[in-house]
């Protein structure tokens, strides 16, 4: 089952991802790094390289019968809010992102995986776009969709809010804000979910997320993150189970009248 193609020319250009609109499966896969977007590819059957331009590299091809996009967007808020964008004036419709986090409670250390619900918005694209009170929030079916799939894979998975910052290392002058984030329950920190999740909202489209944890800086005692260290076995390994649940996720069916067919506030179209 499909959703319906958004009326768009298939000729329309997308100027930063260099790609053209009509190219862009309606299902993407994103990720932060360009060398995991192309790592993640070769999961792909008939994949095809569609441009590499700055930090985003685009790929097409097919998984689970269904075409599926795979995109990077880079670290941080700002740029990756210009490759949802583009993606989303493509006609993508479904998004899911696969990315790296930090652990925010004891329970969420390396080697775990979290489902993301919802983001909280403290980043600086989100504010440009919608006021404070809006919510970034993962589509249910999306989260459905994730879960079926980490349930496939045989995967325990965290689930819940996150924190998407800015700011990656903070300084002494303002000290960083972790703690107080921690006390809030979020269950992990990364830079990009709330611009992923409001602009798919702005454009009526499904989005969610799945992120593999590389460490824990409140539980390491590592607030100004000197000893961040995401290259550790455990975490390549998450980060293969990732790709796995994330492409099988936004290969899963699309369900007439789910919320990718609803408005912002959930009333179905
Ligand atoms: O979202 C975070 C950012 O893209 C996760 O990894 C990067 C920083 O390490």
């Amino acid at each position: 089952m499909t959703i319906d193609r958004v009326d768009i020319d298939p000729d329309t250009f997308m100027p930063i991802l260099a790609i053209r609109a009509g190219d862009v499966p309606q299902r993407v896969l994103v990720v932060g790094d360009p060398a995991r977007a192309e790592h993640a590819s070769s999961r792909l059957e008939d994949r095809r390289l569609l441009a590499r331009s700055r930090e985003y590299v685009s790929f097409t091809g097919r998984h689970r019968g269904e075409e599926i996009g795979i995109v990077s967007h880079g670290v941080g808020s700002a740029g990756a809010t210009v490759c949802f964008e583009e993606l989303c004036r493509s006609g993508v419709r479904r998004l899911i992102r696969a990315g790296t986090a930090g652990g925010m409670q004891p329970r969420v250390r390396a080697g775990g995986l979290v489902i993301v619900r919802g983001a909280a918005r403290d980043d600086g694209a989100t504010a440009r776009l919608v006021p404070p009170g809006f919510p970034a929030l993962a589509d249910t079916d999306v989260v459905l969709a994730l879960r079926a799939a980490a349930a496939l894979a045989g995967r325990d998975v965290h689930e819940g809010v996150v924190l998407t910052s800015d700011l990656f290392y903070p300084h002494s002058v303002l000290g960083s804000d972790l703690p107080m984030w921690q006390r809030s329950g979020v269950v992990a920190v990364e830079m990009e979910c709330a611009a992923l999740f409001v602009t798919a909202a702005l454009h009526g489209a499904a989005a969610g997320a799945i992120l593999a944890i590389d460490g824990n800086p409140l539980d390491q005692h590592d607030d100004d993150m000197s000893g961040y260290d995401p290259r550790k076995p455990i975490v390549a390994q998450t980060v293969e189970q990732m790709i796995t649940i994330a492409l099988d996720a936004v290969a899963q069916p699309i369900w007439k009248g789910g919320a990718a067919d609803a408005d912002v506030h959930g009333t179905q179209a």
